[in-house]
């Protein structure tokens, strides 16, 4: 039997999910969609044999071909999608941000603790790309020692409309923060974030680029450099300096040619394109792990972590200065 996955939000990232479903990963369906705007989850829910249209995360989550629920709204969103599929005890993959802010993350932590086992994997996708995957089993391995920096660079060619200043932290920066933890095993202490002269490709107003200083309670620095209106493609890198070399990945050689005097190749122009093989991992991942009734991947205690060291990033993009990052305490759950 096929898991049945109920997909909330059917936006950008819901809609690709369903497609992903539908048609790549295997083992499971999509048996349901949630959308506010009714109209567009009929018309997604029509594209997909047995699949219902709702518009209450509540309603799709109760019916009986429901197994597991994949989580795609906006941010503030996730919190309550989250609980009630708690109330139902059911298996959940959440879009990153976990949701928001700290406080309200925290809240999630607590409610998967009473539950007393794990029921959700966050999307951050990183950790299923292939070149992170290697460039962590390296760093593991020991061979270029101790981990000193990581120096991160994550560009997008524009930004959406609705884009704001402390989003460059919350919903891009968020990725290198789960990225510096994951790859260095750390967790993040303090936050600076400098604002250069914005780019006069930058809607008005908006503080693009900005540079991020992470520092880690293993004594590591991961630098990162965001900049959402580059104009011309679509770039992560990250380069971690260790105490016997250097690792480098992001450099998007794989195709390069050489015509009328020039060599080159081309950059891809958004994430659905540079993480297609990680969105594809990530969910067959989940869904792998979720039918042999286990939990694996980001933890919501990552979600939360995240949560934290974006909002102590955005208190320092606003004031100034470094802002240190107060945790709770890590549940066993977790450890
Ligand atoms: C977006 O939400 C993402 O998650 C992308 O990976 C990131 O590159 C982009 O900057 C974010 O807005």
């Amino acid at each position: 039997e096929p898991l049945g996955i109920a997909v909330i939000g059917t936006g950008r990232m819901g809609a690709d999910h369903v497609r992903r479903i539908d048609r790549v990963i295997s083992g499971a369906r999509v048996t349901a969609v949630v959308d506010l705007d009714a109209e567009r989850a009929e018309t997604v829910a029509a594209g997909v044999d047995g699949c219902t249209a709702h518009t209450d995360p509540a309603a799709a989550m109760a019916a009986a071909d429901v197994d597991a629920v994949l989580i795609a709204s906006p941010g503030p969103a996730h919190e309550a999608a989250l609980l009630t599929a708690f109330e139902h005890d059911l298996p959940v993959l959440c879009e990153k941000p976990l949701t928001p802010d700290a406080a309200s993350a925290l809240r999630v932590v607590e409610a998967e603790q009473a539950l007393g086992h794990r029921r959700v994997q966050v999307g951050f996708m990183r950790r299923y790309d292939a070149e992170y995957v290697r460039l962590k089993a390296l760093l593991e391995s020991g061979q270029l020692g101790r981990p000193l920096m990581l120096h991160n660079r994550h560009r997008n060619v524009a930004s959406p409309p609705f884009f704001t200043s402390s989003m460059l932290i919350s919903d891009s920066v968020a990725h290198e923060v789960d990225a510096t933890r994951w790859l260095l095993g750390h967790e993040i202490t303090a936050v600076t974030v400098l604002r250069p002269t914005p780019s006069a490709g930058a809607p008005d107003g908006l503080r693009d680029p900005q540079f991020v200083v992470l520092e880690t309670d293993g004594g590591a620095l991961s630098d990162v450099e965001i900049f959402v209106n580059c104009g011309f493609g679509y770039q992560v890198q990250a380069e971690a300096v260790c105490e016997r070399g250097t690792a480098r990945i992001g450099d998007g050689h794989d195709l390069v040619t050489h015509m009328a005097g020039r060599w080159g190749g081309t950059i891809a122009q958004d994430w659905a394109e540079r993480f297609a093989q990680a969105y594809d991992d990530e969910v067959q991942a989940w869904v792998d792990t979720t039918r042999r009734g286990e939990v694996t991947g980001p933890s919501t205690w990552d979600g939360y972590a995240a949560a934290a060291v974006c909002e102590a990033g955005v208190r320092s993009l606003e004031e100034g200065g470094r802002v240190a990052v107060e945790l709770a305490e890590k549940p066993p759950l977790y450890r």
